[in-house]
């Protein structure tokens, strides 16, 4: 309807249909408008953990913050415990825009994103603020070019520590205590390959399966950071852990490209500013539930085992970097890249 020939009416009944006209103009532009609105509000946060991890508080906290700080044109609800589904189909999700904002572990994103598998290379950080210098500076922002490329806006970043080994049979010390062992992997081939380095079998698997195949024999142990550790009972059913500390895995903040390329500059800004402010609080977080469930896994009497020397394990890896090179050839330069930062 052109608006100016529904004002311009003379005779009365052009009045009145201009009238009309107008009411419909008017309705239709609440309609848009609320429309509008519903697409900027109550974005679905999908989160892999229950509500009191370090993990799920930041999250919450992400998004109380960009509330705030857009003056309620984003807000939204974080849907904790994986009830949105598994890491596989929310990444998914997220790319469809049915997902608006999640913390993503960047292990299974590679899948989705092949650059994001060089964190996933076993030992490739030498210690978590080593992850944490590459990922805050230049090599961060070249890998959130790379997920946006696939749909995923990555805001900032968080801390998983460093995952090691455990299982219910031994403790580890050298590469040939895992043979024989059948281990639980997140969903990525490249992960299977580091465990049968090291002369093991992988089942690649949601996280939600672990405990219940742990404890029916279906796998012997699985891989995973102290609080994972604890907060899923694993403890209970795998009491040997052993300090391998084989992947510091960075995980995100991520926003659907979908709803992102709709928001203003100054509501990009702020979410921006909320998500590095969430990566904060979580780093906080994480170091202190890290040393709390280490000690609460202890205390309830698991068997730890530290690795004097864990340069076996290390060698055994270097074709599990050949393989994911070939595959991806950009890994080369990556790796390089995350290499000569000190
Ligand atoms: C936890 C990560 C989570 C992973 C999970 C797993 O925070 O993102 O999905 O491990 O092993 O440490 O699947």
């Amino acid at each position: 309807m052109d608006f100016n020939e529904a004002t311009r009416g003379t005779t009365t009944m052009n009045k009145v249909l201009s009238l009309s006209n107008l009411t419909t103009l008017a309705a239709t532009l609440c309609l848009c408008l609320a429309g509008s609105q519903a697409m900027a509000k109550d974005w679905r946060g999908w989160n892999i953990h229950p509500p009191t991890y370090p993990n799920s508080i930041a999250l919450e906290n992400f998004v109380s913050l960009a509330a705030q700080l857009t003056d309620g044109e984003v807000t939204g609800e974080v849907y904790h415990n994986a009830t949105l589904g598994n890491q596989a189909d929310a990444i998914s999700q997220m790319q469809l825009g049915s997902i608006d904002f999640a913390n993503f572990n960047l292990g299974p994103l590679g899948t989705t994103v092949p650059a994001a598998n060089v964190v996933s290379l076993p030992f490739i950080f030498k210690d978590i603020d080593h992850m944490h210098r590459v990922m805050d500076g230049e090599f961060g922002d070249k890998l959130s070019a790379a997920m946006a490329e696939e749909g995923i806006i990555s805001l900032a970043w968080y801390d998983s520590g460093a995952r090691s080994f455990y299982n219910s049979e031994r403790a580890i010390n050298t590469p040939s205590d895992v043979e024989g062992l059948k281990f639980r992997v997140m969903n990525n081939e490249l992960f299977v390959g580091m465990v049968e380095a090291l002369g093991g079998n992988a089942s690649p698997m949601a996280f939600s399966e672990v405990y219940q195949s742990l404890k029916t024999g279906v796998v012997d142990g699985a891989e995973n950071n102290w609080p994972s550790y604890e907060s899923t009972n694993h403890y209970e059913v795998a009491q040997f852990y052993s300090d391998t500390g084989h992947l510091i895995l960075p995980e995100c903040v991520c926003v659907s490209k979908q709803v992102w390329d709709g928001l203003s500059a100054v509501n990009q800004e702020s979410l921006q500013i909320a998500a590095r402010a969430s990566a904060d609080l979580q780093r906080r977080l994480w170091a202190q539930r890290a040393a709390a469930s280490r000690q609460a896994v202890l205390d309830a009497g698991i068997q730890f085992n530290t690795i004097a020397d864990k340069a076996a394990f290390q060698n055994a890896m270097a074709p599990v970097y050949a393989a994911a090179i070939e595959e991806t050839p950009v890994l080369e330069e990556l790796i390089n890249d995350i290499q000569s930062v000190e």
